[in-house]
């Protein structure tokens, strides 16, 4: 462990995650749920582990059907509806799958989360995905009563342009009135460095299964998980 790292970490006023990849390898997840809704949308799509890790570059799941129906040289037509449908049936499966428990907190998250509180550093969330999503996680993971510990929680579709854009980075400094040097963000891939690192916050990255080959020049520090941080 990097001690240089832990002081990163334990100086910040606040400390913003990324969800997915960073709190939970969900994207294996997301993955199965995906396929789950091709075949209930009778579409004979289906995503193995190297074509949804190319994927995984457009961020936000309805972009990223979108962005694999136009790499389609024969398609069927799809519509707005048709995607919000399919999304929709997507975010009720993967639901399912958070709530079997198969997917528990990565490594040093738990001690990280309770360490910050305990230290009166405030916590904070910003993610591609959906406040949906967050919530079937942290429920399970934390407990019902989670987001009373976390002064802000900014998901994609709550600004206008999701990760590798600032957006939620700066609506979330916004909301915790504080300079981007004040915190620390904690993320798993490229785009989410990039995110954060146009918001000036500097980031701390923990590799993730489907992100671990990224570049991660532009980050303070990058590490295998977050244990010996909390
Ligand atoms: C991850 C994403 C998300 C998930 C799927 O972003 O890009 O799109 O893969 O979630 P982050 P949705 O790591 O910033 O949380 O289908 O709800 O978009
Ligand atoms: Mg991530």
């Amino acid at each position: 462990m990097s001690g240089d790292a832990v002081e990163l970490i334990r100086r910040a006023a606040a400390l913003i995650f990324d969800v997915d990849g960073t709190l939970a390898e969900t994207e294996e997840l997301h993955r199965q749920a995906f396929n789950h809704a091709f075949a209930r949308y009778g579409l004979g799509w289906h995503w193995d582990r190297a074509v949804y890790k190319d994927l995984l570059r457009v961020t936000g799941g309805k972009e990223r059907v979108r962005a694999y129906h136009e790499r389609l040289r024969i398609a069927p037509s799809l519509s707005d509806e048709d995607v919000a449908e399919l999304h929709r049936i997507k975010t009720a499966h993967y639901a399912e799958l958070i709530e079997t428990g198969c997917c528990p907190l990565r490594s040093g998250v738990a001690d990280l989360l309770a360490g910050a509180l305990s230290r009166g550093q405030r916590l904070a969330i910003a993610t591609t995905t959906s406040h949906g999503n967050i919530d079937a996680l942290l429920s399970r993971a934390l407990g019902k009563r989670w987001a009373a510990d976390f002064d802000a929680i900014v998901a994609g579709d709550d600004v206008r342009h999701k990760k590798p854009a600032s957006d939620v980075y700066l609506e979330i400094l916004t909301r915790l009135k504080l300079a981007p040097m004040e915190c620390a963000a904690i993320e798993d891939s490229a785009n989410g460095l990039i995110a954060a690192s146009r918001a000036n916050i500097p980031v701390l990255i923990t590799r993730s299964m489907f992100f671990r080959d990224d570049d991660f020049t532009e980050a303070r520090f990058v590490l295998d998980d977050l244990s010996g941080l909390g």
